[in-house]
Formats: structure tokens, sequence, C-alpha cells
């Protein structure tokens, strides 16, 4: 049985409590750590905590048995969780900050949060350097204790990169779309969103259990990066076609002249008059020619195509799970398990 949201959650405020003591015992001013307190709730909890609840379900899945909550093994592997999420909730503000974005989880985005601004960007630091205070804290001891801060830090470096590209790719005051390929997409995708939603999670419940070797860890991410290529490609599909009451944010791609996996797709289909259309209307903050984009991509039925691709991919992804050698310490289900929770999400 995966965990639940519920159980995840309830091993949080003992996480804070952390926080909060390494703050105290700086001294830190009171309205500075009840700052630090609320960004800390209002940027890390409140998701769907998938990628942190894989840690612990990836650890059970391992070790045979399912963590029991209450439990101090329930609570190191969900504390791992948690850190990504920290590393997450770091991204989504500095990532919604460069977008432009409005909402986030159903809410104003951090920055855009009364009295916040640009103090957001500060915050966001802070949240990174989080892991690094509870991965000391908790797993200084641990001989995997090294490897985990250098996963930690690889898998960082790697979405930065990610994100470079994604922004590069996406200058505000110039629209080419010959600036964009399926390449750089895939480019962007597996190093944005791949490495840290879903490389990290399994790494790091290898390294918790001591599983980790150098050929299952290498293993993990001949799946796991595919596997966040496409839920990248969903993250992008979403964006334009998702009804954004559900998704909890709303789409800023077409606006923002994003390389993304539905315009790449579109480029592929167009007319030269239909090209036309996407050259005179992407890339503009304006939300009539946000609109006429959206047309355009009905008009190529891009939804249609979108999900007979994400049938050919899970049965590629299916294809690769089906033949892991599970005699070097990984087990299918693992993967089964996280394919499953993406397969089809509205959100
Ligand atoms: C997601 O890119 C990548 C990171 C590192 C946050 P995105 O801008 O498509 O994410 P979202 O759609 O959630 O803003
Ligand atoms: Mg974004
Ligand atoms: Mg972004
Ligand atoms: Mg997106």
């Amino acid at each position: 049985m995966p965990t639940s949201l519920q159980d995840f959650e309830s091993v949080w405020p003992r996480i804070v409590g952390d926080l909060e003591a390494h703050c105290k015992h700086y001294k830190l001013p009171q309205q500075s750590l009840d700052w630090f307190i609320k960004s800390l709730n209002y940027n890390t909890v409140g998701g769907k905590c998938n990628r942190g609840m894989s840690v612990v379900d990836t650890a059970s899945i391992l070790r045979g048995s399912a963590l029991t909550p209450g439990t101090e093994e329930y609570f190191r592997a969900a504390l791992l969780g948690w850190m990504i999420e920290l590393l997450q909730a770091f991204f989504l503000v500095s990532d919604d900050i460069m977008d432009s974005s409005k909402t986030r989880r159903g809410n104003p985005c951090w920055y855009l949060a009364p009295g916040v601004g640009m103090v957001a960007i500060n915050d966001a630091f802070m949240l990174e350097s989080s892991i690094y205070v509870l991965l000391k804290k908790h797993f200084r001891q641990e001989a995997s204790y090294i490897d985990m801060v250098e996963l930690f830090h690889e898998v960082t470096f790697q979405t930065e990169l990610g994100q470079t590209c994604d922004l590069l790719t996406a200058p505000e005051d110039n629209v080419d779309l010959s600036n964009f390929s399926l390449e750089k997409f895939t480019f962007i995708v597996i190093f944005k969103t791949a490495y840290y939603s879903f490389y990290l999670p399994v790494a790091l419940a290898l390294h918790y259990t001591g599983a980790a070797t150098p050929k299952n860890l290498q293993t993990a991410l001949d799946i796991l990066i595919p596997m966040g290529e496409y839920f990248q490609a969903q993250d992008d599909y979403l964006d334009a076609f998702a009804d954004p009451e559900v998704l909890g944010k709303i789409g800023t791609d077409i606006q923002d002249n994003k390389c993304s996996w539905l315009v790449n797709q579109a480029l592929n289909k167009v007319n030269p008059e239909q090209r036309k259309i996407l050259e005179d209307n992407y890339g503009q903050k304006n939300s009539a020619k946000e609109a006429k984009v959206k047309e355009l991509y009905n008009e190529l039925k891009l939804a249609e195509f979108y999900e007979q691709w994400e049938e050919e991919r899970v049965a590629d992804l299916r294809s690769k799970i089906d033949k892991i050698d599970e005699s070097d310490g990984l087990k299918k289900e693992i993967f089964e398990v996280f394919l499953q929770k993406i397969y089809k999400r509205s959100k």
C-alpha cells in the first residue's frame, strides 16, 4: 500500500520544528522567524507531494514491507521526501517569478501574496538551504551522507541548466519560432524536470535503504528520465488544455513564448497560413492573441494527438519496466507505481 498524503504530511510539523530550532540557535529576531515559517508552510505544503511520497513508497518496496507511520524509519524516509518538496518549493517560487505566473496550487504565487514581492527571492534561497540543515542534522552519521549531499547538489545544478535553456529559448522581446525544436524541448524537459522529479526520489530511497549501486542507479536513470520527459510533456499539454480550477495554476506558456511540447507539435503540422497565425500571435502578453493560438491548437487537433502520443509513451515505458533485471536490487513495482500516479493525470 502506498503511503497516504495524510501520513506524509503528519511529519511536516516536526521538520518545521527542527528548522525553527536551528534559527533560534542563531537568535533570529521573532519577526523574521515568523516570516520564514510562513514561507515554509505556504510554499512547501499543499501540493500533491508525489515526489516526496515516492521516497517513502520506493523505500517500502525495496525493503519488502510498508514503512509504518509513527516510526522513526518512516519519519526518516518521509524527511528525505520533504527535502525534495523543499527543493521543489525553491524551484517553484523562483519559476513563478521568472514565468510571470499568477497562481500556484490554487493560491496567488508567493511573490504576489500580500506584502511579499521580491523578498520571495531570498525566501526561495532559504527553502533550498533548509535541505542541507536537515540533511546534516539527521543523516550526517550515515555512510550515504555525502552521496545524498552530492546527489542534491548535482540534481539542483541539472535543474538550473534546464531552467536556463527554458528561459533563453523563450526571450520576451524576440519571438522566433525557428528557435524551437524537439531536440531543445527534450533537453529542457529532461534537465528542468526529469532529474529532480523522477530520478531523485528513487535514487534517495536507494541510498536510504543502503541498496544503491552504480549499476542500479543507472538502470533507474534509464527509465526515470524518459518518464520525466513524458511528465513534462503532460505539464505542457495541461498548460493549455486543463481547467485552471482543477490544475491549480493558470497556464502561461503561450504568452511566455515557451518551447513547449504543444508548440513544437504545432510547428510540425502547420501549413504556411497556419504558421503565420502562430508567428503573429505566439509569445505576446495579450490574451486575445493567446486565444488565437489555442484556436489553432484545436484546429490542429493537438489534444487528440496528445492522447495518442501518451498511449505510445506509456506503452514504451511499460516495456522498459518489463525488461528490468530485479537481481541487481531494483523492483519493477517501483516504476509501475510511479507511472500509475501520473498516467492520464488532470492536475
Ligand atoms: C517546471 O517548469 C520546472 C521547474 C524547475 C519548476 P514549468 O514552468 O513548466 O512549471 P509550471 O508549469 O509548474 O510553472
Ligand atoms: Mg512555470
Ligand atoms: Mg518555467
Ligand atoms: Mg508548465
